[in-house]
Order: structure tokens, then C-alpha cells, then sequence
């Protein structure tokens, strides 16, 4: 009911609206039409109340809400449809539940916090209220299993790329799939898949954007590793213009893979990563390799050359660069 209220307040900014007429219009009493006033304005809407003359709105907060966002977004099919929570356990979770019902490919879901946002290998992720993305959107790429980390590779690159258009700096890609600015995590991937043998069903990309975090909000122990655009780029940001932003690319980036094939994402993930010849150490199911990045391959794997001049292939893991 507040998305509808919301759009027949939007579409009569100008004027004042009675409490008489939402409540025909929406078929509910105008005692119900109060209460959900007084919910909006504390989610921060602005809307001015007089007796006489009924509602008037002023000013919206910067939500993620479909009403908010669906307005200004540029897509072609991405987003048409969001799923929008004030809190969720994961935008991960909900978006495979989801998809295991049929929803469709582009459809979004997006929360204003997450308690159990999820990191890869069941660690956490960080995810206070109204001041960051958590976002996750369902593919239905038709191709088998094998070629699904291209998806999470063109992820990478998609989010990178809205990094970058949005604020002018060069955020790098650091394997597998941290955005860093600085050499900071500004933003995090965890995809995750569901598939048979030689079909994939649907892919989940879940992703997280710090945006307008202090660096004093950030717990104590990812301080000085976390960052924020807002930190980076010295002023607050709209989260609705970073999520079209962010949208746009994915969109665009997923239609180059469809079109152009796993190269091209290959391309593009490899000049933001440069790890070529890094020196790195590398942590994969509980032993640790050091060596020299020699590249990653069409699975998203990296190559590792180590100190007795070996090649190792690693599918999985974290990596960390050593001076
Ligand atoms: P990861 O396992 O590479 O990173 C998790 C690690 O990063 C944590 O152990 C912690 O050290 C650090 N960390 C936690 N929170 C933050 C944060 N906000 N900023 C920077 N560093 C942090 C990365 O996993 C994948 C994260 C994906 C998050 C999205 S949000 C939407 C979607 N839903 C969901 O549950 N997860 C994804």
C-alpha cells in the first residue's frame, strides 16, 4: 500500500491531496491512510499534512524502492522487476528462493540491510541499513556449468565499470573478485549457481557496494582494508544514481558476453586486474602457495608459477599481493 500511496502523492506533487480521496481511491479508511503516513515519514519521506487541504510530498529519502528507482533507470529488461526489503537475511538467499519459482532473468532483489549478508566460503558481510547496495540479480545464461565463472568475471567487470563512470577514479579487480580503490575493498561479488550437468538454470550475482560509509562505521577488524565511495570521492552518494549506474553496466556487460562470447569479458577483467608477473600468496583450502600470477584462465582460475618454477592451477581461494 505505500508504494501506492506514494505514487498517487508523486503524481500529484503539485497540489495538496485529501486524506478523503487516497483512501477512495485505495479502497481502505482514512484512519489506515494516517498510520501509513506516519510509517513513510519515518522511512524519511517528507509529507506535509494539512488539515484542511490532506497530503502534500515534499521530499523522498534516498531508498532503494522500486518507486524510487524504477523511475530513473536506463535498462532495457535488467531491474524491470525489483523485489525491494527494508531488511533480509541475504539478497542471495531471497534471489535463489526466488528463482527456484520461475522468477525471471533480470529480476532484482535489493534490501536497505542485510543480518546475515553473506561473504564467499560462509563468511560475512557487512551490511548496515540505508547506506550502502546489497543487491542481487538473477541470469538465466543458456550455457553449461563449466562456463558459469565467466558470469562472475563479467560481474567483476560490470561492477568495476560503474566504479569507475560514476566517480572518475580506477578501481582494480583483485582475484577472485574484490573491487578495490586504493587497494581497499570497496565492493565484494558472491555468485552462486544452479544447474544440472550440462545446463545451467539460473545464476545468482550477488553484489555489494560500499557507498556512503564512514570509515569510523566500519567494524574495527576490516578498517583498514574496507572503503567507501563516499570516503574516496569526498562527498555523500546517491545510491538510487549508483544503483542505475551499476544496473546499466551489468546490462550492457552481459549482453557483450552473450553476443561476443567469454574473450571479450576475459579482456576486460584482465586489464583492471593487471596480475601479470604480481608476486602473490595464494590461500586454497587450507595450504597456502606463494609464487608469481601468471594469468587467470576462461574458468576463472588462477595461474601461478611457483618457486621451484612449477605451474599451479587454482580454482578457488584468497589471494593476497606480497611487496
Ligand atoms: P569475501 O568472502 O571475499 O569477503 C568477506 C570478507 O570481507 C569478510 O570476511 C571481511 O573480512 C570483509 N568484509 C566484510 N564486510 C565488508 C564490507 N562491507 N566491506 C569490505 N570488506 C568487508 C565477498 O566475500 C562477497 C560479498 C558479497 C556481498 C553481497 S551483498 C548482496 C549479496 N547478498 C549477500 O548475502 N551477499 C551478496
Amino acid at each position: 500500500m505505500d508504494e501506492e500511496i506514494l505514487q498517487f502523492l508523486r503524481e500529484h506533487s503539485s497540489a495538496f491531496l485529501s486524506g478523503e480521496e487516497i483512501s477512495r481511491q485505495l479502497k481502505v479508511t482514512r484512519t489506515a491512510i494516517w498510520k501509513r503516513m506516519k510509517v513513510l515519514r519515518e522511512m524519511g519521506y517528507e509529507i506535509e499534512a494539512s488539515t484542511k487541504r490532506g497530503y502534500r510530498l515534499i521530499r523522498s529519502p534516498d531508498l532503494l524502492s522500486p518507486s524510487e528507482v524504477k523511475p530513473i533507470l536506463r535498462t532495457k529488461w535488467m531491474g524491470k522487476t525489483i523485489h525491494h526489503f527494508q531488511t533480509i537475511d541475504s539478497t542471495n538467499y531471497k534471489a535463489y528462493q526466488l528463482a527456484l519459482i520461475g522468477a525471471e532473468e533480470g529480476e532484482v532483489v535489493i534490501a536497505e540491510s542485510q543480518k546475515k549478508g553473506r561473504g564467499r566460503l560462509g563468511r560475512h558481510w557487512f551490511s548496515p541499513s540505508f547506506l550502502n547496495l546489497y543487491l542481487s540479480v538473477i541470469l538465466r545464461p543458456k550455457i553449461p556449468p563449466q562456463q558459469a565463472s565467466i558470469i562472475t568475471l563479467m560481474a567483476a567487470v560490470a561492477t568495476a565499470e560503474a566504479i569507475e563512470k560514476f566517480s572518475g577514479l580506477k578501481p582494480s579487480i583483485k582475484w577472485p573478485n574484490d573491487i578495490l580503490l586504493r587497494s581497499r575493498k570497496v565492493a565484494g561479488l558472491l555468485n552462486e549457481i544452479q544447474s544440472e550437468m550440462d545446463q545451467i538454470h539460473f545464476v545468482i550475482l550477488g553484489i555489494g557496494v560500499n557507498l556512503n560509509m564512514d570509515e569510523r562505521m566500519f567494524p574495527k577488524e576490516i578498517r583498514s582494508t574496507a572503503t567507501s565511495l563516499k570516503k574516496e570521492m569526498g562527498q555523500t552518494i546517491s545510491r538510487k544514481a549508483f544503483l542505475q549506474s551499476l544496473l546499466g553496466e551489468l546490462e550492457e556487460w552481459y549482453g557483450i558476453f552473450l553476443k561476443e562470447g567469454g574473450a571479450a569479458i576475459l579482456k576486460a577483467w584482465r586489464d583492471r586486474a593487471q596480475i601479470e608477473g604480481k608476486r602473490v600468496k595464494v590461500t586454497s583450502f587450507g595450504e597456502t602457495v606463494a609464487g608469481v600470477a601468471v594469468d587467470v584462465d576462461s574458468d576463472g582460475a588462477l595461474i601461478l608459477r611457483t618457486q621451484d618454477g612449477d605451474e599451479k592451477r587454482i580454482v578457488a581461494g584468497d589471494m593476497e599481493y606480497k611487496k
